[in-house]
């Protein structure tokens, strides 16, 4: 029973949020129309026969200080071009009292009435009434009803580094290992590439910068090979290599004698140097 009263609490909590949220966001345009004529800083008309109150903005009588000035303005900003209006249920004297929005891009409103305010000051005034506007919630710029169709998703980003198989066989295809693989060139950004091939014939490096690189296979009783392998970004790359065995076999080198000199020069100096002795 707790959790169920838990629950409804919550309901009603997101419920009044969000009508507050659609009362401070929602942009209502009820009227929009051509501005044909400048009655005063806060008073035109349109082409639909209406002519339309600034909601919660005044602006001095055109004879006053200052309402030449703002009839100027208000000019400036709207006369001839069309204005799309949020407007109260309640007209004043027969006007239409407005929010006044004009198209700002694609996307958006310019809020007229928050311009006039924000940008122009004096002699402009806010002038706050009792209606469905309330100065404080406006903003510059308004999201029109319509939002525009979301973007395309982008891309995953692909990853900096690729990943490289070498695979060493010999002539007959059978997998070759313990063949030597040395880098001799690649691109920067990395320590260079070594190691050998396991039983299966195969040396795996990861992340490697993209570029080309070029290795050196070594194996006893083959010809040495170098290859080129090309890394693209986000790429896991397989290179077969094969290797041939060399056509002479491999003889030992010879075994080189320890003694440092012959027997025949041995038994010459071991007789010299017994004379020597002798005839001292
Ligand atoms: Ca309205
Ligand atoms: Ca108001």
């Amino acid at each position: 029973m707790m959790f169920k009263k838990g629950m409804g609490l919550i309901l009603i909590l997101f419920v009044i949020s969000s009508a507050c949220a659609s009362i401070i966001f929602a942009l209502e345009i009820e009227e929009q129309g051509k501005v044909t004529n400048i009655v005063d800083g806060d008073t035109f008309d349109i082409d639909i026969g209406e002519r339309i109150r600034l909601a919660d903005v005044s602006a001095p009588e055109p004879d006053k200080s200052g309402g030449s000035q703002a009839t100027s303005i208000l000019r400036t900003l709207i006369n001839g071009r069309t204005v799309y209006l949020d407007t109260d249920p309640k007209r004043s004297y027969e006007r239409l009292v407005a929010v006044v929005y004009v198209k700002h891009n694609s996307t958006h409103y310019k809020n007229i009435n928050n311009i006039l305010l924000d940008n122009y000051g004096p002699p402009f005034y806010e002038d706050n009434h009792p209606n469905e506007f309330n100065p404080s919630t406006w903003t510059l710029y308004t999201q029109y009803h319509f939002p525009p169709p979301d973007p395309p998703p982008e891309p995953p980003p692909i990853p900096p580094e690729g990943h490289l198989n070498i695979i060493l066989n010999d002539e007959n295809s059978n997998p070759l290992g313990a063949v030597g693989i040395a880098e001799i060139s690649g691109p920067k950004g990395h320590l260079p590439l070594h190691g050998a091939t396991n039983q299966d014939g195969l040396i795996q490096f990861y992340y490697l910068p993209p570029g080309e690189y070029k290795f050196l296979a070594r194996r006893e009783g083959y010809h040495n090979k170098t290859f080129s392998v090309k890394i693209l970004a986000g790429t896991n790359h397989t290179k077969n290599v094969a290797m041939e065995l060399t056509s002479t076999p491999v003889t030992p080198p010879e075994s080189k004698t320890n003694r440092w000199i012959k027997p025949e020069y041995g038994m010459i100096l071991l007789v010299t140097v017994t004379s020597i002795v002798a005839s001292s």
